[in-house]
């Protein structure tokens, strides 16, 4: 009788992996190939791996110069952070960098975009969940610490201005987040109720020895707020997209959620921008948050895959990303659920999947350099 063994493809490239040839298509290590295959572990022959065409880690957004050394000097002044974000997806927004930057420093937290999470869910339980998400990267937060708004409806920002001028102390305020979070129209709003009390005017102007372009409004003599630069969303869905994939992509109005039921290898895809896999474990209801015009598949991953790579190339897909084409566009990241209770696996600026954790390994296929996170759940 023959042995049967799997063909085994180079998650990035697609060659069949083999041993035998160094210089030939697919080569990978004889001791990695013949190693026991671990579920769900991708494999990548030698020349993808080493020219590491795909990243396993997630991404961090990336800073412009100079954005650091204004960070510091917020430290060095003791200055009050107003970090805003938006709550619809912001989970994967946070630099490392920043966070030990900003360490200690007062905060207030304004999550904005309220009006495209639901409703239903109680301002207290998102309150906390955007807290924990700002001390799990490493900023400290509380509960009290934030603010929820819709900025774009509601132009009263009275008592957010109360709320900085307590907690400043006389000090500078930083306006800082990603781009996109809502921090000029945040500004535009204050200053509706703002006075100039400082013999300064406001000004928009480079922020001393950098290159950034910084509005400057005096609150008095002797301190000033910034609304700095966004942090950029490179990591996000959203800059993977032209506008009008992005009409479609992001949402306008609250997200629902929607129901799937996964067993093992199953999968969705999600327009032709993202695949998430059940790649072991029993059972499982998926509840997934994001746009109402996002069209979801389900069916065996093994089938979806090549369905969705096709549809791709053939540019059948909707929405889809600019200059997603093939497998070598994406990225793929294993996750092993090892909390239980519920929990979120979010796509940066796509939405998220809320489920209970029962010991599952989910796979989870992006855009290549978007960033994907793991956190308890923000909708019970
Ligand atoms: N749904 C919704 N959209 C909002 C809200 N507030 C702002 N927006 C939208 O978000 C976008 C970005 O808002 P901005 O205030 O320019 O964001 P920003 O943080 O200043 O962005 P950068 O200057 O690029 O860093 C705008 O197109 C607004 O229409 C809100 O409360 N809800
Ligand atoms: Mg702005």
């Amino acid at each position: 009788m023959s042995e049967m063994s799997m063909v085994r493809r180079c998650y990035s490239c697609g060659a069949i992996l083999q041993s035998e040839d160094k210089d030939a298509e697919g080569y990978i290590k004889p001791e990695v190939l013949n190693q026991e295959h671990r579920v769900g572990e991708v494999y990548f022959c030698d020349k993808c791996y080493t020219e590491q065409s795909y990243s396993l880690t997630p991404t961090q957004p990336s800073l412009e110069e100079g954005y650091l050394s204004m960070l510091e000097d917020a430290q060095a002044s003791d200055a009050l952070i107003v970090y805003v974000i938006d709550a619809f997806s912001f989970e994967a927004s946070f630099v490392k960098e920043v966070a030990e930057t900003i360490q200690g420093l007062p905060i207030l937290v304004i999550a904005n975009k309220r009006d495209l999470l639901p409703k239903s869910v109680k301002d207290e339980t998102l309150k906390i969940y955007f807290a924990h998400r700002f001390r799990a990267s490493g900023i400290y937060a509380n509960p009290e610490d934030v603010v929820l708004t819709t900025l774009s409806s509601n132009s009263d920002v009275l008592e957010i201005a109360k709320m900085i001028e307590e907690r400043r102390r006389r000090h500078d305020v930083y306006i800082i987040g990603a781009a996109g979070a809502g921090k000029t129209f945040f500004l535009n709003a204050y200053l509706r109720s703002y006075k100039n009390s400082s013999s300064q005017e406001i000004s928009l102007s480079n922020y001393p020895g950098t290159d950034l372009r910084v509005m400057q409004i005096p609150l008095d003599n002797s301190s000033m707020m910034y609304d700095t630069p966004g942090i950029p969303t490179d990591n996000s869905v959203t800059s993977r997209m032209d506008s009008a994939n992005l009409r479609v992509a992001y949402p306008s109005t609250p997200v629902k959620a929607r129901l799937l039921s996964f067993i093992e290898k199953d999968a969705v895809a999600i327009g032709g921008l993202a695949i998430f896999e059940l790649l072991k474990g029993e059972r499982t209801a998926v509840k997934f948050y994001g746009a109402d015009g996002l069209t979801l598949k389900k069916k065996q991953a093994e089938k979806l895959s090549p369905i969705f790579f096709k549809g791709l190339e053939k540019g059948d897909l909707k929405p889809a990303g600019i200059n997603l084409k093939d497998r070598s566009d994406f990225d793929a990241f294993d996750i092993v659920v090892e909390e239980k209770g519920a929990r979120d696996i979010g796509i940066e600026g796509l939405g998220w999947f809320a489920f209970e954790g029962k010991s599952q390994t989910f796979r989870v296929i992006v855009p290549k350099g978007v960033s994907i996170y793991t956190s308890r759940a923000k909708i019970k």
